[in-house]
C-alpha cells in the first residue's frame, strides 16, 4: 500500500479569523503564518516581492524571506490552507493536520521500470493524439474573458469543464468539489475495471483558474497558464474513453480552481481524500505546457518532490516520447497543484514547458497577452503521450 508517507501527523485545532488566511511557506513544522487578506492580495499580484513595502507591514518575515528566496514567482509559492479548515456543503469541516515534523520524508513508493512491450494499446492510442483538439480545448477556455477564481464569472469556465469531461467520462463520474469562493473543483473518473483487486487512485491534474497579475479585474486568458494543462488531461481522458480503457486502478482527471490564489482548491481536494484515507498511487500536474521557445519541443520535470515518481515519470518520458528534449527543474516550494498533495503526504511530481528560471519560460504568463496564438500545439501534445503512458502504465496491471 503506497497510502500516506510515514510522517507523524497531529490534528490540530485551527481558528483563522475571517480577514485572515493561513499560510504555509515551506515543509518545516514552522513554516505557517497567518497573513490578512489585504496583504496576500498585494502577493499575489506582485511578481517579486520587497519586503519594506508598506502593503506588507506586520506580514511574518519569515513567509516574506520565503518569498523573496523562490527562484522567480511563477506560481503562487506558498500553500493557503484556509479552503481546508472551512465546511463542505455537507457541513463537514475536513481535519486540518500539522506536521510534527518536517515534511521531507515523500510517500517513497516503489515504482515500476516503464515496459513498452508489456504495454502495446499505447502504440495504438498514441496516433490518436490531435494537436488541433488540444487547440480546441484551449481556445474555447480562453474565449471566457476570465477564469480568474474571485471573479463573478469564475464558476461558468468549470461548468464548461464538466460538460466536456461529462461528455467522454459520463455525468455519473463527474463530480465537483466546491470551495469557498464561486469556482469548484472538477473530477472526472474511469472507475476500475475490477473493484475487488486495488483501491489506489492515479491522478492527472491541472488548474483551469487564470490571472492578469497586474489587474485581477482585467481579461485573464490564461491559454498557457494552464488552459494548456487542462487541455491535456481532457484530451488524456477522450483518448481512453474512447479506447473503452478500463485498468485496475482508477484513474481520475482533476480540474482545480484557484491556483493562483495559493493552491486553494487543490489543498482541499488533496485534504479530503487524506480526510477520508483515499490512496493515491502517484500524481502528475501538467502545468503550461504549450509554449514552446525554441524551434524543438521540450518537457521539464520538477525535481523538488517524490524521489522514486521523479525517477519513474523520468522514465516514462525517455521511453515513451523521445521526440523531446527533457529536462529537469527545480520549482520551489508551493509552484503548483501537485505540492498540495505532496503536502498530505502523497507522491506528486509536475510536469511542465520549462522551469521558473528557465529563459524558455512562457514571457506572457499571467498577463492579458497569454494567447493561443503563443503556443504550440505540436509541443503541447507530447504531454498527452506522456499523460497516456503514465495513467496507462499504473493503473492496467496495478504492479
Ligand atoms: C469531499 O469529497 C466528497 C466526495 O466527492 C464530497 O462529497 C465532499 O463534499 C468533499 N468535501 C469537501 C470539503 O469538498
Ligand atoms: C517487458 O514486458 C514483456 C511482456 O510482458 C516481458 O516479456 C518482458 O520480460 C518485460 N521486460 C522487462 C525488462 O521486464
Ligand atoms: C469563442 O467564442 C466565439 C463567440 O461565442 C465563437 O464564435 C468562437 O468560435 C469561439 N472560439 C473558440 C476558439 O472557441
Ligand atoms: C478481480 O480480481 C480478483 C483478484 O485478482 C480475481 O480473483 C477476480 O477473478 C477478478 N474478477 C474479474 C471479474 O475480473
Ligand atoms: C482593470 O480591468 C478592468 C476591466 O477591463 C478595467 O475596467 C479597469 O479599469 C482596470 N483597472 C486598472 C487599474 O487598469
Ligand atoms: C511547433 O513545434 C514543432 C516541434 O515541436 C515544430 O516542428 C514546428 O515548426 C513549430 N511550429 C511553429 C509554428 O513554430
Ligand atoms: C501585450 O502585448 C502588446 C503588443 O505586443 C504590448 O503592447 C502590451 O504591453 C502587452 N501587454 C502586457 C500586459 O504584457
Ligand atoms: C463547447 C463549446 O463551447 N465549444 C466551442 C469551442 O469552440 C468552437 C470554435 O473553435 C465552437 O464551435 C464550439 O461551439
Ligand atoms: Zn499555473
Amino acid at each position: 500500500m503506497f497510502v500516506l508517507a510515514p510522517l507523524l501527523l497531529a490534528a490540530a485545532t485551527v481558528v483563522v479569523a475571517s480577514d485572515e488566511r493561513l499560510i504555509r511557506y515551506g515543509p518545516g513544522v514552522d513554516d505557517t503564518a497567518r497573513v490578512s487578506e489585504a496583504a496576500l492580495d498585494f502577493i499575489r499580484t506582485t511578481p517579486s516581492i520587497d519586503a519594506s513595502h508598506p502593503a506588507l507591514a506586520g506580514v511574518d518575515p519569515s513567509f516574506l524571506a520565503a518569498l523573496a528566496s523562490r527562484p522567480q514567482k511563477t506560481g503562487p509559492g506558498f500553500l493557503d490552507l484556509t479552503e481546508v479548515t472551512l465546511p463542505d456543503l455537507d457541513g463537514n469541516t475536513l481535519s486540518l493536520e500539522t506536521p510534527t515534523e518536517p515534511l521531507v520524508a515523500f510517500a517513497d513508493a516503489p515504482y515500476p521500470t516503464p515496459n513498452a512491450t508489456k504495454y502495446p494499446e499505447l502504440a495504438s492510442l498514441f496516433p490518436q493524439v490531435s494537436a488541433q483538439g488540444l487547440g480546441w480545448t484551449i481556445g474555447n477556455l480562453t474565449n471566457f474573458t476570465t477564469r480568474y477564481y474571485r471573479s463573478t464569472i469564475a464558476r461558468d469556465s468549470a461548468v464548461w469543464i464538466q460538460g466536456q469531461f461529462a461528455a467522454s467520462a459520463g455525468a455519473s463520474n463527474v463530480v465537483f468539489i466546491e470551495n469557498s469562493f464561486n469556482q469548484p473543483n472538477v473530477i472526472a473518473a474511469i472507475p476500475r475495471a475490477n473493484t475487488s483487486t486495488n483501491n489506489e487512485v492515479v491522478i492527472i491534474g491541472a488548474h483551469f483558474d487564470s490571472l492578469n497579475q497586474r489587474n485581477t479585474s482585467g481579461v485573464a486568458p490564461g491559454a498557457d497558464d494552464d488552459a494548456s494543462g487542462v487541455a491535456v488531461i481532457l484530451q488524456t481522458l477522450q483518448i481512453l474513453s474512447k479506447a473503452g480503457f478500463r485498468g485496475q486502478r482508477r484513474i481520475e482527471f482533476h480540474a482545480y480552481a484557484g491556483e493562483e490564489g495559493g493552491l486553494l482548491g487543490s489543498t482541499r481536494t488533496a485534504a479530503n481524500y487524506s480526510s477520508a484515507g483515499t490512496a493515491v498511487r502517484g500524481m502528475v500536474e501538467f502545468e503550461m505546457v504549450a509554449y514552446q521557445s525554441g524551434t524543438s519541443p521540450v518537457i521539464s520535470l520538477t525535481t523538488d518532490t517524490a524521489p522514486t515518481l521523479q525517477t519513474f515519470v523520468t522514465s516514462i518520458i525517455k521511453t515513451y516520447v523521445p521526440e523531446v528534449t527533457f529536462r529537469t527543474t527545480a520549482c520551489g516550494y508551493g509552484c503548483s497543484d501537485h505540492d498540495s498533495w505532496v503536502d498530505q503526504g502523497y507522491s506528486a511530481v509536475c510536469l511542465a514547458e520549462a522551469g521558473p528560471r528557465d529563459s524558455t519560460l512562457n514571457p506572457y504568463y499571467h498577463t492579458s497577452n497569454d494567447t493561443l496564438d503563443k503556443l504550440n500545439m505540436t509541443q503541447a501534445s507530447y504531454f498527452v503521450k506522456a499523460a497516456l503512458a503514465f495513467v496507462v502504465e499504473l493503473s492496467e496491471h496495478a504492479a
